[in-house]
């Protein structure tokens, strides 16, 4: 049966917040979880990953958990350590304790952020292209892949590991236009991750239908998703601010933009 009930982790954050707005609509009763509180959301759930006691009960009972929550910039490794490779193990062992079936991971574009991007008419990046990821965050979405593959082989517990690229409502960059999700399309990601049959351990890349598109949407599309979006009515304007990509600038060079030289950095 379609999952009715689901954990969003992460639920205060900036994805988070799109989705409580749109999630509702495809029929889903949201239990939501964040670090911090939401403002008129009284009975989401105030709990890090962490508190191993309070995420076992947060999962108690849902027929889904979308897994949103920790660090989503660069970080010390003590910092990414506690928040997305312990607070991960922490969920995906509640989740098989509580028998919770399914896991949709917000994986990364940095997870394999260390891949040349494209040029020209270059191949598309396959999905099983090798983990190069390009930050300690990005190393913590390669674990994160890695854990899902191993509770599937292991314990049977399905995820849909997204490797988002941008997901805000506009795109900002002139590399957002080939990695850009919008929220609409997000949604329908999400709700193609939740309701596909026999997912196993399927990793997808996340973005809209951008004509300029670095990365293979099949493994996306085989789950029922359909992109109705593209950056492409944004290019023209950002290109003129912005100017176009420059290979020699190894900020443009790779997948995962400036991450690989001077990442953004989490600010608490
Ligand atoms: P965000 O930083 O706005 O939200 C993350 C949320 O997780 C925050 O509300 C924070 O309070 C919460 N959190 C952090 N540590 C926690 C902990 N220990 N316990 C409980 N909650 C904790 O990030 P955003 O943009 O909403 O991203 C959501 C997820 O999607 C992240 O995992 C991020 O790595 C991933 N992602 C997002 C992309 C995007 O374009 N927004 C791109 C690629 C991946
Ligand atoms: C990410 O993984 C970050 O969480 C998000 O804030 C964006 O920076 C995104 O990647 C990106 O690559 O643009």
């Amino acid at each position: 049966p379609a999952p009715r009930t689901v954990l969003l982790t992460g639920a205060a954050g900036g994805l988070g917040t799109l989705m409580r707005e749109l999630l509702p609509a495809y029929g889903y009763e949201l239990r939501l979880l964040d670090l911090l509180p939401i403002e008129g959301e009284p009975d989401a759930i105030v709990a890090d990953l962490a508190d191993k006691d309070a995420v076992r009960e947060a999962v108690r009972g849902v027929d889904a958990i979308i897994h949103l929550a920790g660090i989503s910039l660069e970080a010390s490794f003590d910092k990414i350590l506690k928040a997305n490779i312990e607070g991960t193990y922490n969920l995906y062992e509640a989740a098989r304790e509580e028998g919770v079936p399914r896991i949709v991971f917000a994986s990364s574009n940095h997870a394999v952020g260390f891949t040349p991007r494209p040029e020209g008419d270059a191949p598309l990046i396959p999905i099983d292209t090798p983990h190069r990821p390009d930050t300690f965050y990005g190393l913590s979405k390669s674990f994160g892949e890695d854990l899902a593959q191993l509770y599937w082989d292991k314990y049977g517990l399905e995820t849909v590991s997204v490797r988002i690229g941008s997901c805000f409502a506009e795109p900002t960059s002139v590399r957002m236009l080939s990695v850009w999700m919008s929220p609409a399309d997000g949604a329908r990601l999400l709700h193609a991750a939740l309701t596909a049959e026999d997912v196993k351990h399927t990793v997808v890349y996340g973005s809209s239908a951008n004509t300029r598109l670095w990365w293979d949407l099949t493994t996306a599309r085989a789950l029922g998703y359909d992109p109705q979006d593209d950056s492409e009515p944004y290019a023209e304007k950002l290109i003129a601010e912005q100017g176009d990509l420059d290979p020699d600038n190894i900020a443009h060079a790779y997948l995962g933009g400036h991450f690989v030289s001077d990442p953004p950095i989490w600010p608490y």
